[in-house]
């Protein structure tokens, strides 16, 4: 029986045939979800998965299953995945890197001539990264059964385009149910988007858990007015009273310890117009700690904040939860196959902990799941300059191949 192997050469070339599709400005991807392009990288998945004698199905949020049979049909199949679509100014790994491996995996183990007891499921999981709809990990957050498929479908993105109806536009509005049957376990494998693995020149991180996560949409509404003929003391600016509730929201994160990340990536105007005052601002929060409840106490500190402003302004605000993660602890179980399947081939690794959001941590919910991470240039990611060396990814995907084997068995 001959060994399984990754090709590092087809695994990157893969890559580099997906970041072709929706390239940005900057020489990285722009690939947003549902978009025309992200549907080009799903047919283009699809086909790949189906040459490699995939049996391929969606499901109604997107999701895309590709499914290597099992000797044993009826048993949960062993899962990877991760997803297609990237940040506005994104890179060519970031979940790339995830779906792709999962595949190689299928492609390795079909050159090797070897069926495994249980089925393989790789998947891509619909807008993971939320830059578009407002809310990330859409897909696996339905299939896991932490948000409802009909509010997920409802979602519209700044032009007013809803997620079934760009679902429907570009072909994957799926027929079969979302979620609701048994995995075996689910592996993601993923770029670190940190400097640690790197730093240390280790190849794979096991990763043990990842924080939590809260957003929200801060809404500010004053009263638009002529710019040149208003005198200040009249003003309700929902701009200048947003930039205000901005800085202190950000700096709630110095009074703990330590500090969660508090991040405003998005802002809207009304009516964004140069000599008009603004009357109406909502700009996004994106707040994360290892602790559940000191992320909690942040927002409680950036609510009071922004109260204190609008008050102090005379200005209506509106704060609405957008999304809440708990902290996760990914399973003992499976963060040990990881250890041990990079032991048993002799790749460096560490166990490590995750501070991005990943389909993983909803899957962990539904079964046991594990991540592997492995390294990425200066640990920059949600930037057109992430890049990864072909080596690396090669032995994350000979670690996620004998982990996949070691839970799914040889026939
Ligand atoms: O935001 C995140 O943590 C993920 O990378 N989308
Ligand atoms: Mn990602
Ligand atoms: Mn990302």
């Amino acid at each position: 029986m001959t060994e399984p192997k990754i090709d590092s050469r087809r695994l990157w070339d893969g890559h580099m045939a997906m970041a072709e599709i929706g390239p940005s400005p900057g020489g990285g991807t722009a690939r947003l979800a549902l978009t025309d392009f992200d549907r080009e990288a799903r047919h283009l998945f699809r086909r790949w998965a189906e040459e490699a004698g995939c049996a391929v199905r969606v499901d109604g949020i997107g999701n895309i299953f590709a499914r290597r049979e099992g000797e044993d049909p009826g048993h949960p199949p062993v899962m990877t995945g991760s997803h297609l679509d990237t940040q506005p100014l994104g890179g060519p790994f970031d979940g790339i890197y995830g779906v792709l491996a999962g595949l190689e995996v299928v492609r390795a183990l079909n050159d090797a001539g070897i069926a495994t007891r249980l089925p393989i499921e790789v998947v891509d999981w619909t807008d993971e990264e939320g830059a578009r709809f407002g809310a990330g990990c859409l897909g696996s957050n339905v299939f896991a059964g932490r948000r409802a498929l009909d509010n997920t479908l409802a979602l519209t993105d700044a032009h007013g385009n809803t997620v079934r109806g760009e679902l429907e536009r570009i072909g994957y509005a799926g027929p079969k149910p979302v979620g609701g049957f048994p995995i075996d376990c689910f592996f993601e494998i993923h770029i670190e988007q940190g400097p640690i693995l790197e730093n240390e020149g280790i190849q794979v991180g096991a990763v043990e858990g990842a924080q939590a996560s809260t957003g929200y949409w801060v809404t500010v509404t004053g009263e638009e007015g002529h710019a040149g003929t208003l005198p200040m003391a009249l003003r309700r600016d929902a701009m200048h009273g947003s930039a205000r509730m901005i800085d202190a929201v950000v700096n709630v994160a110095m009074d703990f310890d330590p500090h969660p990340v508090i991040t405003v990536g998005h802002l809207r105007v009304r009516p964004n117009s140069r000599n008009t005052i603004p009357g109406q601002v909502t700009f996004s929060i994106d707040s994360r700690h290892p602790d559940n409840d000191i992320l909690a106490s942040a927002g409680a500190a950036m609510r009071a904040a922004c109260e204190t402003i609008a008050e102090d302004r005379g200005l209506e605000l509106e704060i609405e939860q957008t999304s809440h993660r708990d902290s996760v602890v990914f399973d003992p179980g499976c963060v040990q196959t990881i250890r041990d399947a990079a032991a048993a081939r002799g790749i460096s690794c560490r166990d490590i902990y995750s501070g991005a959001g990943h389909d993983a941590i909803n899957l962990s919910h539904v079964c046991p799941a594990g991540m592997i991470f492995v390294p990425c240039e200066k640990g920059v990611s949600h930037n057109e300059a992430e890049n990864a060396k072909p080596e690396d990814l090669a032995a994350g995907a000979e670690v996620l191949l004998h982990a996949i084997l070691a839970r799914a068995g040889r026939a």
